[in-house]
């Protein structure tokens, strides 16, 4: 484990402090470069970065997305983890997916939310967009397919209020214009979440078996499995709706919906409630290296496919 520029994973970060650290990531590394991936409703920029070691791989991007709620820190952690360890492992797996993928990182999907979190209330979970009643939508119910067909809110003072329309934030808005660009080039989409220890499938909307629900669920079982090898923390894996709940108007159902990219999965992070949101920050370490060991298995056992 090698040492990038300027964070660190013994404590959680403000977005100023992982903002400024993507940015010195793309001054640093010639591998490395900053992305506007969106704009959130206060006017802040959602920046992300684009890792590609070689030429060949744009059709093999994984897109890699954290902290669209807002008190979920874990998420954002551990993604930037991850990140770090692509730019920095010795490790000859880590090298292996590092290198045969072109990566981007949109590290905080929303911002105002997680500023939010951080200065006034630890739990807050939504957007800031002020509605009648109440301020923020669920920026995880607010995506364009299969909008408003269950597990979703039309109180604005609601946890899981979808918003007066499709993409009514900002933030989804400008996110998901971004996501068009280069949808055709991704292989992957993974999305972090906390908490619960679960690895998830599409759908939201629906618990149908869609797609490739199948190879999906398998390579799954096998990256739980790679998961539980270090700390034997244990994930279960299955489709949202059968594991969780019905909840439409996701960013992975959007985007597995709208594009079909091949490889979708959503992580519900450590622990399963013992700390729930507030997960010390002594766990951020051990939950990146197990989560970077599922990732490598997710991507490696779809090469055989
Ligand atoms: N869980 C997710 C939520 O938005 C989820 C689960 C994932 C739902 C993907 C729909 C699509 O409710 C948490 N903890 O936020
Ligand atoms: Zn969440």
């Amino acid at each position: 484990t090698g040492r990038a520029v300027g964070l660190e994973w013994s404590s959680y970060h403000t977005l100023d402090e992982i903002n400024q650290w993507l940015r010195d990531l793309a001054s640093t590394y010639s591998q490395v470069s900053l992305i506007a991936a969106g704009r959130s409703y206060q006017g802040r920029d959602i920046l992300g970065v684009k890792v590609s070691f070689k030429s060949g791989n744009q059709d093999r991007t994984v897109f890699i997305e954290s902290n669209i709620h807002a008190r979920e820190w874990i998420s954002s952690a551990v993604s930037t983890y991850i990140l770090n360890e692509l730019l920095t492992s010795q490790d000859s797996n880590v090298r292996q997916i590092a290198e045969s993928h072109d990566w981007i990182f949109v590290p905080i999907f929303n911002p105002d939310g997680f500023v939010y979190s951080h200065t006034t209330d630890r739990m807050w979970r939504k957007t800031r967009t002020p509605y009648s009643t109440c301020a923020g939508a669920d920026p995880n119910r607010n995506w364009g397919y299969h909008f408003n067909e269950g597990g979703t809110s039309s109180s604005p003072c609601s946890e899981t209020y979808r918003g007066p329309y499709a993409f009514s934030e900002l933030s989804t808005n400008t996110l998901s214009e971004y996501i068009g660009t280069v949808a055709p080039q991704l292989r992957a989409y993974i999305a972090f979440h906390s908490y619960s220890q679960l690895l998830l499938l599409p759908y939201g909307y629906s618990a149908a078996h869609q797609d490739n629900y199948n190879d999906l669920y398998s390579v799954g079982v096998k990256a739980a499995s790679s998961l539980a090898q270090r700390y034997n923390t244990r994930f279960q894996v299955g489709n949202i709706v059968e594991v969780l709940y019905v909840a439409s108007g996701g960013s992975m159902d959007w985007v597995k919906g709208t594009f079909g990219t091949p490889i979708t999965y959503t992580y519900e992070l450590r622990d399963t409630g013992r700390y729930g949101f507030i997960l010390p920050a002594n766990q951020i370490i051990p939950s990146g290296q197990e989560t970077l060991d599922s990732l490598v298995t997710i991507l490696q056992e779809f090469d055989k496919i």
